[in-house]
C-alpha cells in the first residue's frame, strides 16, 4: 500500500472464484479497471488498482473434490491462472489480493468482532434456502420447484445455528444515502433496480455455514465459517491494510467499485455498504456495474456459453493478422472495450471482434498513421515542418473530443470513450483526402506559397492528431501508443506524458519521423471455424476436427482445459499413454507455409518406407535449413487435419520454453521409425 498524505485513486475489480479459468467476462472488467487506473495515472493522479481472487466458496472445494486434488493445491493452481493472463494482456495492477491470505482473513475476522460488538451480528437458528452455485440464501418467493428464480441455479433447503447480520437496519439509511448521491451508483437504470430491491424491504442475512474445512472461521467460534460473500467484500478493504495500518486511509474509500451487473444489487449496491454503515466506515465513492457477454443470449462464462480465454483469443488475433504479438494484446485490449456496450448485455462474438479489427484498427488508425508518416517522408523527407497557424477546425475538434473522452470515461463507458476518438480519426482520414496534400505539393513545387504553407498546415495537423490519439488510446492499447510514439519521432516515452499533452501543439518542428510500419496488418480471413472457437474455449466440441481449412490457434488444437485441468496433474493409465504412437523420424525437407509467420511445411521420414507431410508452428525459432536431417519425436497416430489448406499428419514433439518451441531428438542417431515410450 503506498504511503502519502495525499488520498489515492483507489479502483476494484470483482475478486473471480477460483473454480474456473479467466475469460474475456472477468477479463472485460479487469481490463476496464487497468483502463480507468491507467487514465488516472496519465491524469497525474496516485492510483491504486486492485484486483484478485475469491478463494474461500464452497463451489472452490466442490470442484477441487471433482478434481481429487487438496483444495488449497486447487486455489494456488487457479489464482496463477488470473495473475498470469493479466500479466499476458499487459494489465497494471497493484496489488492481487487472495482471500486464503492472512491479511484478508485477520481483516474479516476483525469486521465480524466489531459488528458483533455494536449489535449488528447476532446467533439464530437459519431456515431456508441455499444455492451454492450462486452461493446466496434465497426467500421462499425466490423459489421455485427448487431452483432459483434469478439465477435458474438449484437450491437445498438448510438448516443451522448460525449468525445473522441486521441487514434490515439499513433499508432506509441506504435509500436515502442514494437520494444523496445521485451518482453513487451507475449506471442510472441500474441505480433504479437497487432503489425497486430496498424499497421491498431488507432482511437480516445469515453470514455464517457449517464449517466443513474451509473458509474464514468466526472468531471463537471454530464450528463455524463466515459466508464467502460476507468475506469477499471485505478484501476491498482488507487490501488497504485496515485495520492496522495506519495509512489505510490513503485509500480508503474506494473510488469505484466496478462489478458486473449480477452481483450489483444484493452485495455492492446493499450488503457491502449497509456492512459499512454498520462500523461508521465511508462508503465506496461509486460503484458501477457492466452488463454481460452474452453467447446465444444466455450469459457467457465458465461453463456452458462458454466465453474465450483471453489469451487464447490475442494469440489467434495475433496469428490471424500477424500482428507482434504485444500488439494483438493491445488489439484485444481494444475490442474488448469497443465491442462491449457499457449498458445492456452484449452478445460476444470473435467474428465481430475479428471485423472490427480491421474497419477500426487495420484501416482506420492504420491509413491514419501509414498515410501520414508516409506523406511525411516523401514531402519532407521524414521531418516535420513549421507551420504559420494550425487548422482551427481540426484543433477544435480535437478538444472537443478530449473533452466527450472524458465525459465518457467519467461514467464508465469506455466504448463511448473509444467512439469519440475514432470520430477524430475518422475526421483526419477524410481530411487527408479533402486536402489532397499531394495536389497541394504539386503546386507548391510549381512555386506556389499558399499551397506549400497549406501542405505543411494539413500535415502537421495530421500528425499532431496522430500525436493526440496515441496519447488518447494509451490507456487502452498501450504498447500501440508508444509504436505510435516511436514511429511518429517522439523521443520521450509515452509514460512520460501526462493528460495534459493532449493540448494542441506538443508536435515539435523539426522532429523526425520514422519509415511507416503496419502496426495492425488486415486479417484476410474473417470467418471462425467452429474447431478453432472450441480451441479458443468458447463452443462445444465441433462435429468434425478433420474438415478444417483455416489457419488453427496453435499447432495443436488442444480443447481447452477444464476446471481440473487449469490447476491440477490429470493421470491418464498406462494404456491411455499406450493408445499414443510416438516415434524417431527425420526431416527431409523443410519449407515456409506461405502467408503465415509461424509454421514450417515439414517433409518428415517417418519410417523406412514412410515419409508425411507435418505443419509444424515452429518457423520462428528454426529456419528451414537448421532443421533438414535432424531427427526428431513425432506422434505418427494423430488424426490428420488441414490448415491452409495443407494436411498435416502428425505433429512434433517439443518442449514449451515459455511458449518458445524447443525439439526434442533422440540423444544418438537411431533407425527411423524407432518407437518411442
Ligand atoms: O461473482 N460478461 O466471482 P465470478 C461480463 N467471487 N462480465 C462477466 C461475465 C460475462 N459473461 N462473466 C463474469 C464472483 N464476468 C464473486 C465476486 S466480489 C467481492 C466477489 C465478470 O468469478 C463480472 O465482473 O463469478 C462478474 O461480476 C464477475 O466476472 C464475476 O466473477
Amino acid at each position: 500500500m503506498p504511503v502519502s498524505s495525499q488520498k489515492t485513486y483507489y479502483i476494484t475489480t470483482p475478486i473471480y472464484y477460483v473454480n474456473g479459468l479467466p475469460h474475456v467476462g472477468s477479463a472485460l472488467s479487469t481490463l476496464s479497471c487497468d483502463v480507468l487506473a491507467r487514465y488516472h495515472r496519465l491524469k497525474g493522479e496516485q492510483t491504486y488498482f486492485l484486483t484478485g481472487t475469491d478463494e474461500n466458496a464452497t463451489k472452490v472445494t466442490q470442484a477441487a473434490e471433482k478434481a481429487g486434488v487438496p483444495a488449497m493445491d486447487f486455489v494456488d493452481g487457479l489464482a496463477n491462472a488470473f495473475k498470469e493472463c493479466w500479466a499476458d494482456l499487459h494489465i497494471a495492477n497493484n496489488d492481487f489480493i487472495r482471500t486464503t491470505e492472512p491479511r484478508h482473513a485477520h481483516a474479516v475476522q476483525e469486521f465480524f468482532t466489531r459488528l458483533l460488538n455494536k449489535g449488528y451480528v447476532y446467533l439464530d437458528t437459519y431456515e431456508g434456502w441455499y444455492s451454492v452455485s450462486d452461493e446466496t440464501f434465497f426467500r421462499d418467493s425466490e423459489v421455485k420447484d427448487g431452483i432459483a428464480i434469478e439465477s435458474g441455479k438449484p437450491v437445498t433447503l438448510v438448516k443451522e445455528e448460525n449468525y445473522f447480520f441486521k441487514l434490515s437496519a439499513f433499508t432506509e439509511p441506504l435509500l436515502a444515502h442514494i437520494e444523496a448521491n445521485p451518482d453513487w451508483l451507475l449506471p442510472e437504470f441500474r441505480k433504479n433496480e437497487v432503489v425497486a430491491f430496498l424499497k421491498d424491504g431488507l432482511r437480516d442475512m445469515c453470514i455464517t455455514r457449517v464449517n466443513k474445512g474451509w473458509g474464514i472461521t468466526v472468531p471463537g467460534d471454530d464450528s463455524k465459517v463466515i459466508y464467502v460473500w460476507f468475506d469477499a467484500v471485505i478484501n476491498y478493504l482488507a487490501a488497504t491494510g485496515w485495520p492496522q495500518d495506519p495509512n489505510w486511509e490513503n485509500l480508503w474509500p474506494a473510488d469505484v467499485h466496478l462489478v458486473g451487473k449480477e452481483i450489483f444489487v444484493r452485495f455492492h449496491a446493499t450488503l457491502w455498504p449497509a456492512m459499512l454503515m454498520a462500523l461508521d466506515l465511508p462508503l465506496p465513492k461509486q460503484v458501477y456495474a457492466h452488463g454481460w457477454w452474452t453467447v446465444g443470449g444466455q450469459k457467457g462464462g465458465k461453463s456452458g456459453a462458454s466465453l474465450p480465454h483471453p489469451t487464447r483469443l490475442a494469440q489467434f488475433i495475433a496469428e490471424r493478422s500477424g500482428a507482434e504479438p504485444d500488439l494483438a494484446v493491445d488489439a484485444l485490449r481494444y475490442l474488448l472495450c469497443r465491442e462491449m456496450n457499457f449498458g445492456p448485455d452484449t452478445e460476444f462474438s470473435v467474428e465481430n471482434c475479428l471485423r472490427r479489427f480491421n474497419n477500426d484498427l487495420a484501416n482506420d488508425l492504420g491509413n491514419l498513421l501509414n498515410r501520414t508518416i508516409n506523406m511525411m517522408n516523401k514531402y519532407y523527407d521524414g521531418t516535420v515542418p513549421e507551420v504559420d497557424e494550425p487548422d482551427a477546425e481540426i484543433v477544435a475538434l480535437a478538444e472537443s473530443v478530449c473533452a466527450d473522452y472524458e465525459k465518457a470515461l467519467s461514467v464508465f463507458r469506455l466504448n463511448d470513450v473509444l467512439e469519440v476518438t475514432w470520430r477524430l480519426v475518422g475526421r483526419m482520414n477524410k481530411y487527408i483526402d479533402e486536402k489532397a496534400p499531394w495536389g497541394l505539393a504539386k503546386a507548391a513545387n510549381n512555386g506556389d506559397a499558399e499551397s506549400a504553407k497549406a501542405l505543411a498546415r494539413t500535415l502537421t495537423a495530421c500528425l499532431e492528431v496522430t500525436r493526440i490519439v496515441a496519447l488518447l488510446v494509451s490507456p487502452f492499447m498501450p504498447s500501440a501508443s508508444t509504436a505510435i510514439y516511436q514511429q511518429i519521432g517522439i523521443a520521450e516515452p509515452i509514460e512520460a506524458a501526462t493528460w495534459s499533452d493532449t493540448a494542441w501543439g506538443g508536435l515539435k518542428a523539426g522532429g523526425k519521423v520514422t519509415a511507416p510500419k503496419p502496426l495492425f496488418p488486415r486479417i484476410a480471413e474473417l470467418t471462425v471455424e467452429d474447431s478453432i472457437l472450441y480451441a479458443l474455449g468458447s463452443a462445444n466440441p465441433p462435429k468434425s476436427e478433420t474438415e478444417e481449412t483455416s489457419k488453427p490457434v496453435s499447432e495443436t488444437n488442444t480443447p481447452p482445459a477444464t476446471e481440473a485441468e487449469a490447476a491440477v496433474p490429470n493421470y491418464i493409465s498406462i494404456d491411455d499413454f499406450l493408445k499414443v504412437e510416438l516415434k524417431v523420424g527425420e526431416i527431409l525437407a523443410a519449407e515456409p507455409v506461405p502467408n503465415t509467420t509461424k509454421l514450417l511445411r515439414l517433409t518428415v521420414q517417418s519410417d523406412e518406407d514412410e515419409t508425411r507431410t507435418i505443419l509444424s508452428g515452429i518457423a520462428e525459432y528454426y529456419t528451414p535449413e537448421e532443421l533438414v536431417g535432424r531427427q526428431i519425436v513425432l506422434i505418427a497416430n494423430l488424426q490428420p487435419r488441414k490448415m491452409r489448406g495443407i494436411e498435416s499428419q502428425g505433429m512434433l514433439l517439443a518442449a514449451d520454453i515459455n511458449g518458445r518451441a524447443v525439439l526434442l531428438q533422440p540423444d544418438n542417431l537411431v533407425p527411423v521409425g524407432s518407437k518411442v515410450r
